[in-house]
């Protein structure tokens, strides 16, 4: 967990570093600040389980085992990213590692995870899908349309509202009546938890117990990790609508830093280790970006290819 963190973190800032030097094209939504929600509810799934992702979709795709290659060649627009460049931030999708795509449209997944569910359940498999949305998109209908069928037909999903605090320049406080996510569970009889999102092994217990839960086949449940977002909306937001005090506050709760400080104290990490695990981190990236970056960009005739689904049984 302590590398996965570590992962999804240096990888993030790295982007944000790219795009701000023009390496990366167009709009960019990181989660630095955010990993021990990606980190801990991956933990707690199997790999087939599924995925579904929001508009700050990168860590939740790296914690899943998704290629730290492809995923920077898709966000470079490159040929060999994992949608061909086609995708970019908003649109990755991974479907080997069970990542069903991130999803510009919020609240999008909660109403996708249910069809996923009714997959699940129909072929008996067992696995259970989780989706990802933030505080504001639990103010919007398909939450609560989502939620409801997922409840009504006892399917295996796991909702995980990952709460910042912020819906891009709209406070929560502001903008959710009731104020608590996880509350909004018992309006649809299933259980609702509320967590903190800055400890990795909270994340993983509570979705650990949801994730059993829907596998036992007695359906849905609803995570509320409370997380701090210490980066922009948007790289190049301003974040003129709150105090500079937040981010500050959300360094100090650092998921990484916490559970380090607790390994070192258990004597299971120290500096050597640290530095192995850092400098293998960094390692992966740079041969991710040199990948991405000697990597060609699309050709005009790919725009005509994969626009379609291939179904083998219309052959
Ligand atoms: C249906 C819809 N309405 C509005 C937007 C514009 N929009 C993009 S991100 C965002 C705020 C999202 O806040 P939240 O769900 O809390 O997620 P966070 O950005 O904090 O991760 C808004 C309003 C959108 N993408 N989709």
């Amino acid at each position: 967990m302590y590398a996965g963190m570590l992962r999804v973190r240096l990888f993030e800032e790295r982007v944000r570093e790219l795009f701000a030097g023009g390496r990366i094209p167009g709009f960019l939504h990181t989660s630095v600040g955010q990993e021990a929600v990606a980190v801990g509810v991956a933990a707690a799934l199997r790999p087939d389980d599924y995925v579904l992702s929001t508009h700050r979709g990168h860590g939740h795709l790296v914690a899943k085992g998704g290629s730290l290659r492809g995923l920077m060649a898709e966000l470079y627009g490159k040929a060999n990213g994992i949608c061909h460049g086609k995708g970019g931030t908003m649109h990755i999708a991974d479907a080997s590692v069970g990542y069903l795509g991130a999803n510009g449209v919020l609240a999008a997944g909660c109403v996708l995870a249910p069809g996923v569910g009714l997959s699940i359940k129909h072929r008996k498999s067992g696995q259970v899908v989780v989706t990802f949305f933030g505080d504001g998109a639990a103010n919007r209908g398909p939450f609560h349309e989502g939620v409801n069928m997922a409840a009504l037909w006892k399917l295996p999903v796991v909702f995980v509202c990952e709460n910042n605090r912020w819906a891009s320049t709209t406070a929560h406080a502001l903008s959710a009546a009731g104020g608590s996510i996880a509350a909004r569970a018992a309006g649809y009889g299933i259980p609702g938890e509320a967590t903190d999102g800055n400890d990795v092994l909270a994340v993983w217990e509570a979705v650990t117990r949801a994730a059993e839960r829907a596998r036992r086949g007695d359906g849905p449940s609803l995570v509320e990790a409370h997380t701090v977002r210490w980066v922009g909306h948007f790289e190049g937001d301003p974040q003129a609508y709150r105090p500079r005090t937040e981010a500050a506050e959300g360094r100090q709760r650092d998921p990484i830093a916490r559970l380090e400080a607790a390994l070192r104290e258990q004597h299971r990490l120290d500096d050597a280790h640290a530095a192995r695990i850092r400098d293998g981190v960094i390692a992966e990236i740079d041969d991710a970006v040199a990948h991405a970056e000697g990597s060609p960009l699309p050709q005009p005739h790919d725009a005509l290819t994969d626009l379609f689904a291939h179904y083998p049984w219309r052959d």
